[in-house]
């Protein structure tokens, strides 16, 4: 630690878990069912060592702690791993995504300089979980919200879910989309060769969704509402050119509404990336050239990712020192009203 920049860390996109929840996901990999998901679910939830990421996502103040002093990472900005609530009915997934919250505000409570929070919530109720995100920022000051893409293989574009775009647009608080394994009518090719989670289809799905948001007109509805992509950005900035050429065709045909802005307008405006698992220097200077050094955050991604590999990409990345400050914490800092210390 000693040796490295004397920098500000802030890390974004850095899943944990609790036993409830941990416990129920191990019912849904007992239970029959066709979500892609099953295969990371089961092997994390319902196998003897959870792949060796359970007892990481579990354990937030003894051995996360210790990895953090030693890689010189001053925060953590928590959220409940994917799939989250997600996969429970609906009054299950409230009260986990409750508990969850409440046992997350309990540990930002006592170590307020390293742990921030993204809190959850239950899509599959969406005027209740709105209530949650009212009820998070109001008590705990929460500094966002976490999403795990689909939800029963419907995405945020669909109006029945206004109520969540709603809050969140009105309490300022970002909704940062995480992956989870695609809607089953993406899936099917991607259930060979180990394709079925982050090698792969994870990007697949969370950057359709943030396609389908932006084509879908949700950011005309919802002008001042924040987005958080992970995975640099899903690619979808690599895309933006030929979504705009290719986006007024599909107008012009009446099959998408016509859309007040070009989609790479909402993209600059209303997305931030974040560097989680794509740890390319030459990704990131891409980024950086496309959208802006405001609107790249760092992240590491533990306990899938490993911390020192994460820290020395970024502190090694050949951008200037100013870039760097904004990346490490600057615009954490903004984004998810972090204080600035
Ligand atoms: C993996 C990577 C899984 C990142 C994640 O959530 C994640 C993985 C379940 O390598 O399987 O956020
Ligand atoms: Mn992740």
């Amino acid at each position: 630690m000693s040796n490295r920049l004397p920098v500000r860390r802030i890390a974004t996109e850095e899943a944990f878990s609790i036993p409830e929840v941990a416990a129920q996901l191990g019912v849904v990999a007992r239970t029959p069912g066709t979500s892609l998901d099953l295969i990371l679910v089961n092997n994390i939830y319902n196998s003897a060592d959870g792949m060796g990421f359970l007892e990481p996502l579990l354990d937030i103040e003894q051995e996360r702690l210790r990895i953090m002093d030693e890689n010189g990472v001053a925060m953590h900005l928590l959220s409940l791993t994917a799939p989250g609530v997600q996969m429970f009915d609906a009054d299950t997934a409230c009260e986990l995504a409750t508990l969850a919250n409440d046992r997350l505000a309990e540990v930002m409570g006592r170590h307020p300089t390293r742990f921030a929070g993204l809190a959850s919530f239950a899509p599959q109720a969406p005027k209740r979980a709105a209530r949650e995100m009212q009820r998070v920022v109001d008590k705990y000051k929460m500094n966002g919200f976490m999403i795990n893409s689909h939800t029963n293989n419907e995405y945020l574009d669909n109006p029945k879910y206004w109520p969540i775009l709603e809050a969140a647009e009105a309490l300022d608080r970002c909704i940062y989309i995480h992956p989870r394994a695609p809607s089953d009518g993406l899936a099917g090719p991607m259930r060979e060769y180990g394709m079925d989670s982050a090698l792969w289809a994870y990007g697949v799905e969370v950057s359709t969704h943030a396609v389908r948001m932006i084509l879908g007109g949700v950011f005309d509805r919802f002008p001042k509402l924040k987005i958080c992509l992970g995975h640099m950005g899903e690619a979808v900035h690599f895309w933006l050119w030929r979504i705009d050429f290719m986006s007024l065709r599909a107008q012009q045909q009446g099959r998408a509404p016509k859309l007040k802005l070009k989609p790479s307008e909402y993209f600059k405006r209303n997305f931030v990336i974040t560097t989680s698992g794509q740890e390319s220097h030459l990704a990131l200077d891409f980024s950086i050239k496309a959208l802006g050094a405001g609107n790249v955050l760092w992240a590491i991604d533990y306990p899938y990712q490993p911390t020192a590999p994460a820290v020395e990409f970024m502190d090694s990345a050949p951008i200037s020192a100013a870039d760097r400050e904004k990346i490490y914490h600057g615009n954490a800092e903004r984004v998810f009203h972090i204080d600035a210390t």
